[in-house]
């Protein structure tokens, strides 16, 4: 397959509601659309999701966008594809920036499958057409309001509350959750606030019966969430820390988590999910799948790749309506009975919607195959 153009559309989704973790607040998302085509004119999409700030992870959109255009975009126009797998050992000599790797990466998986007329989920042997979902809760000013907020999502239908919590923001609200709701499956993210000296506060947490806690140490440790996790019932899950399968080989071998929370872009793209979801079946660590506050077109890769039998546990894969008033395909994503339907149809199963696509583009730009001979 050659590829002959790439179309980059930067877009500003301000969110319905702010939302705040440990690492501070969200107000509007940036994110980056990109369109590959190839040489009988298909189109795959995939979507760069960094942020602004380089806290979550060292990535930011900005420097993103850079490599994407002087080093990812080259590469791709003077590849000759043979299957969307090859996109892997085409980037692997570049370290690191697994966001900007997964953007283009995910979009040639959805040409691959439109030029074959395959969903995307038939390249994971998956057939489910609806999935259980859950939420992920900001920090909120008062406990009330958490719970107001919990109790509109559980009455929606979410099937699991994932609540953010930071230093001096913990045991109470969630002691009043498990309160109020007993028997909901609740787990908590603390988006690496807190050390080891805080092994009293886990102690406390490890008596309300949480699902898991997710990340409660620094991105680059596994030691200590190794400590932690042996003095604890409740199962310790990496989020941060997990960038590629040799990471998860080096937590499962520590003992630092039993979880993984999985992102594709946060691992650079869909092979080396995949190769996480293998190891984490072989070594009975429970995989889910994460999200980024993605648009319609991440989420529909998300509910494609997590549509898998290996995920059981509801993923942060909410409806479009719980982050933006308006999202960017034809048939957002809606949640029914506390699950939302797998996209059907060729490829990541959705129809942009350009005309919002109008409203919220800051800026495009076209990079076609002549780009790279240029260089
Ligand atoms: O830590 O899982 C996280 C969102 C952005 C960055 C990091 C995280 C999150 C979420 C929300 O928790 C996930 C979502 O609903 O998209
Ligand atoms: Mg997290």
């Amino acid at each position: 397959m050659k590829i002959t153009k790439i179309e980059r559309y930067q877009l500003c989704l301000p969110l319905i509601t702010p939302f705040q973790t440990s690492y501070g607040v969200l107000e509007a998302k940036q994110l980056d659309l990109l369109i590959l085509e190839d040489e009988l004119g298909n189109r795959g999409y995939g979507e760069l999701v960094s942020f602004e700030q380089p806290d979550y992870i060292e990535e930011t959109i900005g420097a993103d966008r850079q490599l994407i255009e002087q080093q990812l975009v080259p590469r791709l126009f003077q590849s000759d594809l043979q299957k969307a797998g090859d996109v892997w050992s085409l980037f692997q000599t570049i370290q690191g920036n697994f966001m900007a790797k997964s953007a283009l990466e995910t979009a040639v998986w959805d040409l691959f499958a439109k030029r074959e007329q395959r969903s995307l989920q038939s390249y994971f042997g998956s057939h489910k057409s609806t999935l259980p979902v859950g939420v992920s809760v900001g920090i909120h000013a008062t406990t009330e309001e958490l719970i107001a907020q919990v109790s509109s999502y559980l009455k929606q239908g979410y099937q699991r509350i994932k609540v953010k919590i930071k230093p001096g923001y913990d045991i109470v609200p969630l002691s009043a959750i498990r309160e109020n709701f007993p028997d909901v499956t609740l787990m908590a993210d603390a988006n690496s606030a807190y050390t080891l000296a805080d092994l009293e506060l886990f102690k406390q947490l490890d008596q309300l019966n949480l699902a898991m806690i997710e990340q409660p140490f620094h991105q680059r440790d596994f030691v200590d969430h190794a400590r932690l996790q042996q003095q604890l019932q409740t199962k310790i899950c990496l989020d941060e820390n997990i960038r590629t399968v040799e990471d998860v080989k080096t937590a499962y071998a520590l003992g630092s988590c039993r979880a993984i929370n999985l992102k594709i872009p946060r691992v650079g793209g869909i092979t080396e999910a995949l190769r996480i979801v293998d190891f984490c079946q072989t070594h009975q660590l429970l995989v889910w799948l994460g999200g980024m506050f993605e648009s319609g077109i991440g989420r529909a890769l998300n509910l494609q790749f997590a549509s898998q039998t290996s995920f059981t546990f509801p993923g942060d894969i909410s409806a479009a309506n719980r982050y933006y008033a308006k999202d960017i395909i034809k048939e957002p994503a809606k949640m029914e009975k506390g699950r939302i339907a797998v996209p059907q149809g060729v490829g990541l199963g959705i129809e942009i919607d350009w005309r919002a696509i109008e409203e919220v583009c800051e800026q495009k730009q076209t990079y076609s195959f002549h780009y790279s001979i240029k260089q």
